[in-house]
């Protein structure tokens, strides 16, 4: 199957990276597949080890949270054959020259001038945007390339890509687009994927109905959303039972149920003042798996991915490398248990950015969440922060939680309203670079791990930079720029747009 619609140049360079797996194979190199934790990160590595399990070549995989000193030396010392990058690597090609490697990835590039010098597969080396195709994409159009059978790998690869948020483009027309887009048009011809155009908030599959609308948010609909009581006041109204068999979610009414169901929330939308336009957010295209069983989580893209977010980044990469792959059993039911722990964390870890505040600089705001989140879930917990508790949505979030190295680590998200008017990938790189950390990652969202006595200077630094690409001033001289001369102050040195610098706001 051709892939009409994904850039020429990219698929040029899987097929660049399965010539060299075939000679991998031929030297009897044993292949390192070295993924992230998230939930791209774990799909890509399970597409390519699936890929890898079929073509008979040995092969293992490293899971890890990010490419820091500490992982590096960490691979270094394992003394690999072959490395194989899944959604890592804008810098971590620079550390392996030695080694035979191949990059899939999809963060923002650093280029060093050997970027090209082994088969690196970014759609960002030709000009094309990171956000239409993922760590996953770019492993499975690797593995495509490697064998056409397997063709099967493909829906795995969108959860990788709607995990990431590359389903996000407006409307129910939008959600997925280039490679993606052209990835899911020869999923749905395949047979392997189904889509239709339905209301848009999360677990159509598995959340209880009242759960499904009760909890829903962006866009929220008034006496619909927000409150469980009143979804169930609606469906009561409408005489749509909660529950069969027990208790009912969204993609098990029957059609009838749920066009009753829609049409309603459009009008109590319509008579509490939406305009037309505004109603158009209800919908996204819902992808799901055919070959998966309806009311699971592997089912539906989103949810799929939200399984595997409760996986490698609480310590059990394997169970997501598992299920990710196709396990149905023993793998399956751990994934669900820690699914329960993932919902129960990120619960708490609300209440925590809650009780400590977010303080507001010039350009960014932050959040310092001690212990009480995982490093490693932080970055979500700044996607709900910014979506739920209502703050503000002209400066990026930046969650801070301890490692349990003695490390800090640092997650940011720009709200979509800053959206291609600041690059966090490069404010977190230059911000830790500045403190003896590393950093990284996309325009919208990105990371760091720096030291713990460096927090004040780096939070300056990445308020400085951000200000910088935001056209504002910076609340205060950069910590190790020098002492500022009186005479170089500036005439207004409040920030330009509104709030004092420093504020802290409690909800
Ligand atoms: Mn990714």
């Amino acid at each position: 199957m051709d892939f009409p619609g994904v850039p020429a140049p990219l698929l040029e360079r899987a097929r660049r990276a399965a010539d060299w797996l075939q000679e991998r194979a031929e030297a009897g190199q044993r292949v390192t597949v070295v993924h992230h934790i998230d939930a791209d990160g774990v799909t890509a590595g399970a597409v390519a080890l699936r890929a890898l399990e079929r073509a008979g070549l040995p092969h293992d995989s490293v899971a890890a949270k990010s490419l820091d000193t500490v992982h590096l030396d960490a691979l270094h010392k394992g003394g690999h054959e072959a490395l194989w990058f899944c959604d890592f690597g804008s810098t971590a090609y620079m550390h392996f020259q030695d080694v035979p490697r191949l990059v899939c990835d999809h963060h923002e590039l650093v280029r060093d001038g050997t970027e090209e010098d082994f088969p690196h597969v970014n759609p960002l080396l030709d000009d094309h945007s990171g956000s239409e195709v993922s760590g996953a994409g770019c492993a499975f159009l690797v593995a495509h390339a490697l064998d056409a059978d397997n063709l099967d790998l493909l829906p795995t690869a969108l959860v990788g890509a709607a995990a990431d948020l590359q389903d996000r483009a407006p409307g129910a027309d939008g959600g997925f687009t280039g490679t993606n887009a052209a990835l899911l048009e020869a999923g749905v011809a395949a047979g392997l994927l189904e889509v239709e155009a339905d209301l848009g908030w999360f677990g159509p599959e598995t959340r209880p109905l009242t759960k499904f609308l009760g909890y829903a948010s962006e866009p929220t609909v008034p006496t619909v959303t927000g409150d469980r009581r009143q979804a169930e006041a609606l469906l009561r109204d409408l005489d749509v039972p909660l529950s069969d068999d027990g208790e009912r979610t969204w993609s098990g009414l029957t059609p009838d149920e749920r066009r009753r169901v829609r049409s309603a929330i459009v009008e109590r939308w319509l008579d509490c003042g939406a305009e037309p336009a505004d109603v158009d957010g209800l919908w996204r295209p819902v992808v799901r798996i055919a070959a998966e069983a309806p009311g699971t989580p592997v089912r539906e893209l989103r949810e799929f991915g939200t399984l595997l977010n409760s996986t490698a980044r609480y310590g059990e990469p394997e169970v997501g490398l598992r299920v990710a792959a196709g396990d149905r059993g023993e793998a399956y039911e751990k994934a669900l248990e820690l699914r329960a722990g993932h919902r129960r964390h990120l619960a708490s870890s609300v209440s925590a950015f809650v009780d400590a505040g977010v303080t507001e600089e010039a350009a960014i705001q932050w959040c310092h969440v001690g212990d009480r989140v995982r490093d490693t879930v932080v970055g979500i917990v700044c996607g709900m922060a910014l979506d739920g508790l209502g703050l503000r949505r002209d400066r990026p979030l930046l969650g801070l939680a301890y490692t349990d190295d003695g490390r800090t680590k640092v997650s940011s998200r720009a709200p979509s309203e800053l959206q291609g008017r600041v690059d966090l990938a490069t404010a977190m790189r230059e911000g830790a670079a500045a403190v003896g950390g590393q950093g990284g990652g996309h325009k919208g969202a990105a990371g760091a791990t720096i030291p713990r006595d460096a927090e004040a200077a780096f939070l300056a630094r990445v308020d400085a930079i951000v200000a910088d690409q935001l056209g504002v001033r910076p609340a205060a001289p950069v910590v190790d720029a020098g002492p500022a001369a009186e005479g170089d102050a500036p005439a207004d040195p409040a920030p330009s747009w509104g709030g004092r610098a420093g504020q802290t706001t409690l909800f």
